[in-house]
């Protein structure tokens, strides 16, 4: 039947949101008050006592659910994990997360087979043994090398025949071996490297301690390991022994290689998961901008009729209860929260959907909390994008979040894949939405099934000013969260949960809260001050 516009009654519904008949029909479900984000709120000190100090605080956080009573299947030592993305998961990053308690999810915007690779170099990197990812050919020029320098940031680089880093081992390059101010930028690497008859090296065998006493003995900074036809295997660095000793918290497996996590869509899964599997994935994660569908639904019913239990994957995003008991109910593993609040997505802005990033797991957690009162089951929920200032990650524990998911923060680290440029005297990293136009032939932006083609862009090409290594800045996170966690009388998350009391704050005491009435003297402290962490 027809109304008098021609459209037919059934699909009134939808359309205007009347009957045939026009008599008001039904109205959209309106969430009682404002939705926020993360800058929207405080938290107020509680009582601390003599125990609240950084040094006795543990971060440790449940990955995947488990029943009441019962430990998880996997934990994390620090609640970050890196964003399923081109320009932050890789596998150099996925080892220094892993290396400091955290969790990287290799991103499925790529080829299954390029991926399960990716993630096989974590699994099988074998702590202080480096595979080179800047290697050079004997024909390339030194301004060649200077280019890679300035974009990864390493001085010392392997020379092979094929410039692969399992080639033929023929030469090596540092710092040491040019003069950038004096040189011709066009002489080729093979007229100023160190060639492989004048370059100690070690075979396979070595332990990282005999490659660790090799390096002192002679004064190296680097030693290549190559196998017995001379192939490069890998480097050893002096300072990666160091770092090695100084990870107390690292996040290993039962064999004691990395844990590492790999990005899937709801497309081809059925030949996706396998191989990430076969390759060592520790957890997988759906990995969508909307959670709420028959989809990811579907993706999870066949992981768990092909794998049971053994195979841990989370679901998401979702930003609501309804969406969270939806994925709850359909067997995922953990729920990502967040539509439309990373920094380098225009989902919001393109198609007027998502919800504030705090309130959104606000809601979520009383929704897992339900849960668990129901059932006994305990769902992990992970807040996803967002996070600017350091205290939005304590912010997001303390309103209920088991851990955090970060794009952006983790991109201007060295270890991201993303490519170091200088702009303006400055050095920034590139750092891209799986939604843009630089990624999304990968369509990350997973519009369910294979409707492929039906897309816009729902992020943004940009950069982010360069950090230096991880190592440095998760510890300098990490400390403001434990000293903010010391301030509310709390030791660890469920604590901070129990302790926390959160206020909303007006626009007007937002202005208080930063360095406010005067005139900064140093330029750079406000840069630095605007640039957040
Ligand atoms: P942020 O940490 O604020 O940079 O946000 C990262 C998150 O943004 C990702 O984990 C993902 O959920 C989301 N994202 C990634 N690409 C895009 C996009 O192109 N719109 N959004």
């Amino acid at each position: 039947m027809l109304d008098a516009y021609g459209v037919k009654v059934s699909r009134q519904k939808t359309l205007g949101g009347y009957k045939a008949g026009k008599e008001p029909y039904v109205m959209a479900k309106f969430f009682e008050g404002e939705s926020h984000t993360f800058s929207e709120y405080l938290l107020v000190p509680g009582y601390s006592s003599a125990e609240n100090i950084p040094a006795n605080v543990s971060l440790k956080t449940p990955l995947v659910k488990f029943k009441k009573g019962e430990e998880p299947a996997l934990s994390l030592n620090i609640p970050m994990v890196s964003a399923v993305m081109q320009a932050v998961s890789g596998p150099r990053l996925a080892i220094a997360l892993a290396q400091q308690g955290g969790l990287s999810f290799i991103y499925g915007s790529q080829s299954a087979e390029d991926e399960a690779q990716m993630i096989r170099e974590v699994k099988s990197y074998k702590a202080g043994f480096v595979v080179s990812d800047s290697t050079l050919t004997p024909d390339m020029t030194l301004a060649e090398v200077l280019e890679l320098k300035e974009k990864t940031g390493h001085s010392t680089m392997p020379v092979t025949a094929d410039g692969t880093s399992y080639g033929k081992l023929v030469g090596i390059v540092t710092s040491r071996d040019y003069r950038p101010s004096r040189d011709d930028i066009t002489k080729k690497v093979a007229e100023f490297m160190t060639p492989v008859d004048e370059i100690i090296s070690a075979p396979e065998t070595t332990t990282l301690k005999e490659a660790n006493d090799i390096i002192w003995n002679n004064k190296l900074n680097a030693l290549p390991i190559v196998d017995t036809s001379g192939y490069l295997v890998s480097l050893v660095f002096r300072k990666d022994y160091d770092s090695h000793k100084s990870a107390p918290n690292e996040l290993l497996d039962a064999s004691k290689r990395y844990l590492v996590g790999a990005g899937i869509n709801t497309r081809d899964y059925e030949t996706r998961v396998p191989l990430l599997v076969e390759a060592g994935a520790d957890v997988l994660c759906i990995d969508s901008s909307e959670g709420y569908s028959e989809w990811q639904a579907r993706t999870l019913k066949w992981i768990r009729q092909t794998y049971g239990d053994s195979v841990k994957v989370g679901a998401g995003n979702v930003v609501d209860a309804e969406g969270f008991r939806f994925l709850a109910d359909a067997g995922a593993d953990f729920v990502k929260i967040g539509i439309g609040g990373g920094s380098i997505c225009i989902t919001r802005e393109q198609k007027g959907i998502g919800r504030g990033q705090a309130t959104s797991v606000i809601d979520v957690a009383r929704a897992r909390d339900a849960y668990f009162e129901e059932t006994g089951i305990y769902i992990p929920i992970c807040s996803d994008g967002g996070i600017v200032y350091d205290y939005h990650m304590t912010l997001a524990l303390a309103m209920g979040s088991d851990f955090m998911m970060l794009g952006r923060y983790f991109a201007r680290f060295d270890e991201s894949p993303s490519n170091r440029v200088n702009v303006n005297g400055s050095y920034m990293k590139e750092y891209w939405g799986e939604g843009s136009a630089r990624a999304r032939n990968w369509q990350r932006y997973d519009l369910g099934g294979n409707k492929r083609g039906l897309s816009f862009v729902e992020g943004v090409d940009s950069y982010v000013p360069y950090a230096g290594p991880l190592k440095e800045g998760v510890e300098g996170s990490l400390l403001k969260v434990k000293s903010t966690m010391c301030n509310c009388g709390a030791l660890d998350i469920n604590e901070l949960r129990e302790k926390a009391k959160i206020t909303l704050v007006s626009a007007t005491s937002i202005v208080e809260g930063g360095a406010h009435d005067v005139l900064l003297k140093d330029q750079h402290q406000q840069v630095s001050y605007n640039f957040r962490s």
